[in-house]
């Protein structure tokens, strides 16, 4: 394994090899700097998606109760229509809408001529048919490239409705992987959307679940342990979400933070602006949930809450327990290399952890240096043009609503046995001699597959079937290969069970790469060597 980062880079023309050879890292000791959130190569294989789908379909696609309309070609709301498998059930206003892929369907006419009548129209139609709390309108390439200024219609379109309008200039072209259209979405709430619920009963313990989309189903299953302990759930941003409960987010105790790089901003924002503290948890996992559940139970500090939790804690643990260890022992000692968009590659390890397995390798398609080396890094993180591109908005405490619950040093205090207001980054729970790659490519997957040979790689569907053709299992984290839920308690246990059914399929014995027998090109380089 020692020479595996030299292997992969000893492939690379030397301009490439300078571009990639901070994107990988051998974990030795306690600081790891890694090249992250810096544009791809042109031409390279790479998994990464586009700014619009950050915006759109990760962050505001979960919302049910608006219209999420795609300004641009039929292609762009289609693909990114369904396909995320954030689930969703009508609430108490009745409104499911996440099944219709709202759209202008933009024609060449539409980009000669400008496409803003065809989307004030659009708009007119889908507020009539649907009566939406709010619609919230995206933008795609093209309409960045000819100018239409969406956030105009939205305006007139507001004032003529009566209905929220809100504009976001998420093209797809903007920054370099989806990661820029969280900033731009989590930027548009809290100007528009944070702050403007109405009154609310309280009840004990409220609090946000922020970067949790109910993958799969995962969100439910969160809440249910949290309902069952009693927590208050104010709003979840944005799994099964109602864009209704997000306008009270500043009301509640304390924002719980699963996915940190795709809402980190918005935690922060609320605190800035509300006094609410932030806590990064992670639901993924038994010892991440359980960890996740005492501390927050310690945030609040109540010793009724506090045993509440432990019970709920032991009950559900029971529940599962022996079917999990029945996984355990017949995955125990294998290897896995987990290559996710920010947040999972860190998270499931834990979970796998449960499981015996031990992780090899781990990437992020677009996860900042932080999200791999831990806040402490980001008064070093250098800003590019690619960045700077993206608005950073600062917000103010707002006197009014201001309210903190929990005195400053006492925050001080439990900072040092929880990550409140911090996240420690995926590195903190990896060992030496760990491999992480940044952006990771299709050559790279090659590579790693036939050279490190982990038991499983977790990926997506760019590449699980590259893997597969290979002879090893490939599940996918982001849609769960249409499983789940996967998060808490049961979560774990279907986790379990999916990924003992994918290693023990008698499948793998099959299988047989087909490089391995024929070359599948033949042909000359330049010099005339074969
Ligand atoms: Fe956060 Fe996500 Fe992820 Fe993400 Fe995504 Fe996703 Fe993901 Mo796919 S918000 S960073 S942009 S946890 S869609 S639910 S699975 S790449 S690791
Ligand atoms: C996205 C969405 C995605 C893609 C999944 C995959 C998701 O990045 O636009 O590549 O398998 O989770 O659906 O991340």
């Amino acid at each position: 394994m020692a020479n595996f980062r030299d292997t992969i880079l000893e492939g690379y023309p030397a301009k490439v090899f300078k571009n990639r050879k901070d994107h990988i890292v051998e974990l030795e000791g306690e600081d790891n700097p890694i090249e992250a959130n810096r544009r791809t190569v042109p031409g390279i294989i790479t998994s990464r998606g586009c700014c619009y789908a950050g915006c759109k379909g990760v962050v505001l696609g979960p919302i049910k109760d608006i219209v999420l309309i795609t300004h641009g070609p039929i292609g762009c709301g289609y693909y990114s229509w369904l396909t995320r498998r954030n689930k969703a059930r009508p609430g108490s206003n009745g409104l499911d809408l996440i099944p219709y892929s709202f759209s202008t369907d933009m024609q060449e006419s539409d980009i000669v001529f400008g496409g803003v009548n065809k989307l004030a129209k659009a708009i007119d139609e889908a507020v009539e048919i649907f009566h939406p709390r709010a619609v919230f309108i995206t933008a795609t390439c093209p309409v960045g490239l000819i100018g239409d200024d969406i956030n105009a219609v939205a305006a007139a379109a507001q004032k003529r409705l009566g209905v929220q309008c809100v504009a976001f200039s998420c093209e797809g072209y903007k920054g370099v992987s989806q990661s820029a259209g969280h900033h731009i979405a989590n930027n548009q709430f809290v100007k528009y959307i944070v702050g403007t619920g109405e009154e609310r009963k309280m009840g004990k313990y409220p609090i946000n679940i922020l970067g949790e989309y109910n993958i799969g189903g995962d969100a439910w299953e969160i809440e249910r342990i949290l309902n069952k302990i009693g927590y208050d759930i104010v709003c979840t941003y944005t799994g099964d979400a109602s864009v209704d409960d997000m306008r009270n987010a500043n009301r509640a105790e304390l924002s719980i933070v699963q996915c940190h790089r795709s809402i980190n901003y918005i935690a922060e924002m609320i605190e800035t602006k509300y006094g609410v503290r932030w806590m990064k948890i992670n639901f993924i996992g038994l010892k991440g949930t359980m960890e996740s559940l005492r501390n927050m139970a310690k945030f609040f500090g109540d010793p009724e809450l506090i045993e509440r939790t432990e019970q709920v804690i032991a009950e559900e643990f029971a529940l599962i327990e022996d079917q999990f260890n029945a996984h355990k022992e017949r995955l125990k000692g294998r290897t896995a290399a987990l290559y996710v968009g920010g947040s999972r590659s860190h998270h499931y390890q834990i979970l796998l952890n449960d499981l015996g397995i031990s992780t090899i390798l781990a990437g992020y398609e677009f996860g900042h240096r932080e999200d791999y080396e831990g806040r402490k890094v980001l008064p070093f993180v250098k800003e590019d043009a690619d960045s700077k591109n993206i608005e950073s908005i600062t917000v103010e405490p707002d006197e009014k609503n201001y309210h903190m619950y929990i005195p400053k040093e006492k925050a001080e205090e439990l900072s040092k046995e929880m990550e409140l207001d911090y996240y420690n980054g995926m590195f903190y729970d990896m060992k030496d001699g760990n491999v992480a790659i940044d952006d990771l490519n299709h050559y790279e997957t090659e590579m790693l597959l036939e050279k490190l040979k982990p038991d499983i790689f977790f990926s997506g569907i760019k590449d699980k079937f590259v893997a597969q053709k290979n002879g090893t299992l490939s599940r996918q984290l982001h849609s769960y290969d249409y499983s789940g839920p996967y998060a808490g308690f049961n979560g774990a246990l279907n986790f379990a069970r999916d990924v003992d059914m994918g290693v023990h399929t008698p499948t793998w014995t099959l299988v047989e790469a087909p490089w391995k027998k024929n070359p599948m090109l033949v042909g000359e380089v330049l010099g005339g060597q074969k």
